[in-house]
């Protein structure tokens, strides 16, 4: 059935956290995940009980909860699991491949709740496999999304650095895909090309009201970037800051899964 609709994607993927997060999505029509930015736990629980059924995976920044403790963690995570969600930590790693290793465990523990994690390439390949050695540490799997773009404005990643973290990453079985800028679907269609079809492309920076964010985040159309290639969207504010998160989350997930069956035609 997935393979109906996401084609090359699901043909040519080695991954198989990338082909259960294929699953999930189309089991609940929704290629939304919604970048969990609140800074409570109640926040946390409130809001993944009111979306979770419209989306696919929940991303986290477990260092941005002001009363964060490890019972409570464990209770959002068992709700992710309930919910039928991928839990994406996005912590962008960028240290050496040893400390990225030991960065996975600590008193957040990554490793043994994360299904997904955020890298930059800057420190070298061996990051990658840090982290894989980290999930392996507590036998589960995991898989890494590099960061080959960045919504945000004047970032430093370059269509140099794009080209060297794709030709990197793509080689690499520990990579499940690359962040792509969601606000310009103009490099996103650039991105998909060098990127090929076997691997992920995730994008934030989406929202459905025009403009831009806050401090120079920048904003596109949902949409355009499934178009282009993007596999998920990856929504915050646009979901957690409004009136009803809830039908928000239907939106953006009726808006990518039609998307998604548009570029299949
Ligand atoms: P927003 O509220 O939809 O703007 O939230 C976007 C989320 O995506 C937020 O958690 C960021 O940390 C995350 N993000 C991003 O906005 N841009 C990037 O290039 C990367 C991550 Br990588």
């Amino acid at each position: 059935m997935p393979g109906r609709v996401w084609g090359e994607r699901w043909s040519d993927s080695a991954s198989e956290i990338a082909r259960r997060y294929m699953e999930v999505a189309t089991r609940k029509c929704t290629l939304v995940c919604l970048a969990a930015d609140r800074r409570t736990m109640n926040g946390l629980f409130e809001l993944i009980d009111s979306v979770g059924p419209y989306i696919a995976a929940l991303k986290t920044h477990v260092d941005l909860v002001d009363d964060w403790n490890p019972e409570a963690w464990a209770e959002f995570c068992a709700r992710a699991n309930q919910a039928d969600l991928l839990i994406f930590e996005d912590r962008k790693f960028a240290d050496i491949g040893k400390i990225s290793r030991d960065q996975m465990a600590g008193a957040y523990d990554i490793r043994s709740w994360s299904d997904l994690v955020t890298a930059h390439l800057i420190s070298g390949p061996d990051i990658v496999d840090g982290l894989q050695a980290g999930w392996s540490d507590v036998g589960r799997n995991g898989g890494v999304l590099l960061l080959a773009q960045m919504s945000s404005r004047g970032n430093l990643l370059n269509p140099n650095y794009t080209d060297e973290v794709v030709t990197k990453g793509r080689e690499h079985g520990g990579v499940f895909g690359f962040i792509g800028n969601g606000s310009r679907p103009d490099e996103l269609v650039e991105l998909r090309t060098k990127v090929g079809k076997s691997k992920m492309i995730w994008t934030p920076g989406v929202n459905l009201s025009v403009g831009d964010g806050e401090m120079g985040q920048r904003y596109g159309d949902p949409r355009a970037a499934i178009l282009a290639g993007s596999d998920c969207i990856i929504v915050g504010s646009g979901i957690h800051r409004s009136d009803n998160p809830a039908e928000s989350a239907k939106k953006y997930a009726s808006v990518s899964w039609n998307a998604l069956l548009e570029r299949k035609l």
